[in-house]
């Protein structure tokens, strides 16, 4: 009977140990310094409408057709040479998904379509109310050059 319940407290001690480290893999790393380092680095962008910096003299600007909610909102990155002038010389690509609820439904990085006006555009789904993030990755023959993040709630 005795062997029993130290049997039991042992199982019950063990479960415990793994808990926390079950508990973080459900909710994901919540930080960038995360515990997996496979996954790259997404630091935050300047919001919105603001100057971003590629490098050391090159720049974007993103942005949305609308303040972000549900449904579909496109969002459109220009890439602009030091002196001002569009640069349509890169690969854009963007994967948008809830951090909260990761695996969920993240879209999986899309190309960015260029536009005859020289704007990388993409639509963009917003599926339910919460904390969004959208990575953004920008390439020249197939090496990446940036990655940078937005981080929003609806
Ligand atoms: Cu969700």
């Amino acid at each position: 009977m005795k062997k029993w319940f130290f049997f039991i407290v042992f199982l019950m001690v063990i479960s415990l140990l793994w808990l926390p480290s079950w508990a973080q893999s459900q909710h994901g790393p919540q930080s960038k310094s995360g515990s997996s380092s496979a996954e790259p680095a997404y630091p935050s962008m300047p919001g919105p409408g603001k100057k971003v910096p590629i490098g050391s003299d090159q720049y974007l600007i993103y942005g949305f057709d609308k303040k972000p909610k549900l449904g579909t909102i496109i969002m459109k990155v220009e890439i602009f040479t030091k002196e001002g002038k569009k640069d349509t010389s890169f690969e854009a690509k963007a994967d948008a998904g809830m951090p909260s609820m990761r695996g969920a439904h993240e879209t999986g990085e899309r190309p960015l379509k260029l536009s005859n006006k020289g704007d990388y555009l993409l639509p963009i789904n917003i599926v339910m109310p919460g904390d969004w993030e959208i990575k953004l990755t920008l390439s020249k023959g197939g090496k990446v050059i940036f990655r940078g993040s937005y981080q929003f709630d609806i």
